[in-house]
């Protein structure tokens, strides 16, 4: 029998995936066609992400799925937020998307705001300022009259990009779009009094679409190459976590998410940005959702760190496994709390190094092996959510009263019990792979197969059973 499927490109820090999704019965079936890594290469004096190769991987991913002989209905890109790529007149990709670890930005925040009113400026973009963010990328380039900026003609965030090199067609989805802290948050549409005050190029901002728009079809080369014929390639919630967000199995209001992967973003859905100064001074921020929904959540450097230490490990001739490494670490004992967002974890050349250097130098007890590092890794992220969750509350009529983890550190059932333990609420985990749940349950919107949001989040309480966690203190 003929399969009917959606694929979903699935770009995250860590990693990338094709992942086949199958409807029916009111249920979504995944299937895992392709996964590979995504890796940030130094060149010269910067970080980039290797978008040839990364592109090469999901024409493979996408051949694979012809191979088996599935009636692929359409395709939605996502990826991690605030990169970019910048396309020349004749549609050629000026130079590979730097990667926002980059030291491009360092202390243009700081030179932004003489130009901006840094109040009015959330009031008006509702995004928590952060270096990495497009806004501050961009503002460097044109600082450093970057030769690229100079000659380009659009910006394509990084799933719009995928998506013009598969069709042709560039535009800019909302909710990537809204991560360049470059939108305004009522309006949702580019904020052009902020992109003059920068004296950044207008004619780079291009026709903001919403997800579950069809951007166009695969162009022919492509799908003569990877065998899938002409298929519809749709615009989902194309940042990840929007996608992540949208596929949270639960339907209680307001959701309350953390999606756990590279980053960890924690926060809620709501229909209308919040832009108080309590909001401003939390450091929250209202990114778009799917459906006209706002994310309204933080972001919290996330198990990047862990991601790091366990490469670093493996460099050094080890294979390292979480379902070894997080079993010691529960066991392990040591009180360390480090705050996971400060700057020597956002890029330091060896993360164990920075670690220790950063317990030694604010006289903290040094972790002495690897378990000790993991579960100081571990039980300083579960604190910064409890600190983040009392933020968030106080911008909320009422507490949020169970947390909803989702994205591949579900899995850490080590940190799903540290988390309930410290947030004092329930914690429900899984699924894994919510935000290709979340693409491929847009894309079925947008074909007609789900009527909205909410028959979306149905489809997944139906299809996975999340497991919970009862705080223990
Ligand atoms: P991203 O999309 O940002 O690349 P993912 O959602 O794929 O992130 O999550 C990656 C993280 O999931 C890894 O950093 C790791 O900490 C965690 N993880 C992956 N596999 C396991 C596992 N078997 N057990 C526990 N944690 C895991
Ligand atoms: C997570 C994520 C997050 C941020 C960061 C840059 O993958 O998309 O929401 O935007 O990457």
């Amino acid at each position: 029998t003929i399969k009917h499927t959606y694929l979903a490109a699935d770009f995250g820090g860590g990693s990338g995936r094709i992942i086949a999704g199958f409807l029916h019965h009111g249920k979504l079936e995944l299937e895992e066609v392709y996964r590979f890594c995504n890796r940030q290469v130094k060149l010269g004096n910067h970080i980039y992400w290797d978008f040839p190769a990364l592109f090469e991987d999901m024409k493979t991913g996408l051949k694979l799925a012809a191979q088996k002989g599935y009636a692929v209905k359409s395709i939605g890109i996502d990826t991690w937020g605030v990169d970019f790529g910048l396309i020349d007149k004749h549609g050629n990709l000026l130079g590979n998307p730097v990667c926002y670890r980059d030291a491009r930005t360092e202390g243009i925040p700081e030179e932004v705001f003489k130009l901006l009113d840094e109040r009015q400026h959330y009031a008006d973009t509702g995004i928590q300022v952060m270096a990495i963010n497009t806004l501050f990328q961009l503002y460097s380039m044109e600082q450093h009259q970057d030769a690229q900026l100079e000659v380009a003609r659009q910006l394509l965030f990084m799933p719009d990009l995928f998506s013009y090199f598969l069709t042709g067609v560039a535009n800019n989805e909302y909710c990537i779009a809204s991560t360049s802290e470059l939108l305004d948050a009522q309006s949702r549409n580019w904020s052009m009094d902020i992109i003059r005050a920068l004296g950044l190029p207008e004619h780079l901002f291009g026709e903001i679409i919403l997800p579950g728009t069809i951007r166009g079809t695969l162009k022919e080369d492509i799908a003569r190459e990877t065998g899938l014929g002409i298929v519809d390639v749709i615009a989902v919630g194309s940042h990840d976590t929007a996608s992540a967000v949208a596929a949270v199995p639960a339907v209680e209001s307001p959701i309350a998410f953390l999606s756990s992967g590279t980053w960890s973003l924690l926060g809620v859905e709501v229909d209308e940005p919040i832009l108080t100064e309590e909001a401003r001074k939390a450091q929250f921020t209202n990114e778009g959702g799917v459906d006209g929904k706002i994310r309204f959540l933080q972001n919290i450097t996330g198990l990047w760190i862990l991601q790091r230490l366990m490469s670093e490990w493996k460099a050094c001739g080890e294979e390292q496994n979480y379902d070894i490494i997080i079993p010691q670490a529960a066991e392990a004992q040591i009180a360390t709390i480090i705050p996971v967002d400060d700057a020597t974890f956002m890029n330091p050349e060896n993360m164990e190094n920075a670690l220790i250097h950063y317990c030694r130098h604010h006289a903290l007890q040094v972790p002495k092996n690897k378990a000790e590092i993991v579960r100081c890794v571990l039980q300083s992220l579960a604190f910064k959510y409890r600190q983040a969750v009392e933020q968030l509350n106080r911008c909320l009529p009422s507490p949020i009263r169970q947390l909803n983890i989702i994205g591949g550190g579900s899995q850490n059932q080590l940190l799903n019990q540290l988390t309930a333990d410290e947030l004092g609420i329930p914690v429900y985990a899984g699924p894994v792979e919510a935000t290709a749940m979340g693409n491929i349950l847009t894309q079925a919107m947008a074909k007609g197969e789900i009527a909205d949001l909410r028959e979306l989040r149905e489809i997944v309480t139906r299809s996975v059973t999340p497991q919970v966690y009862y705080p223990k203190k």
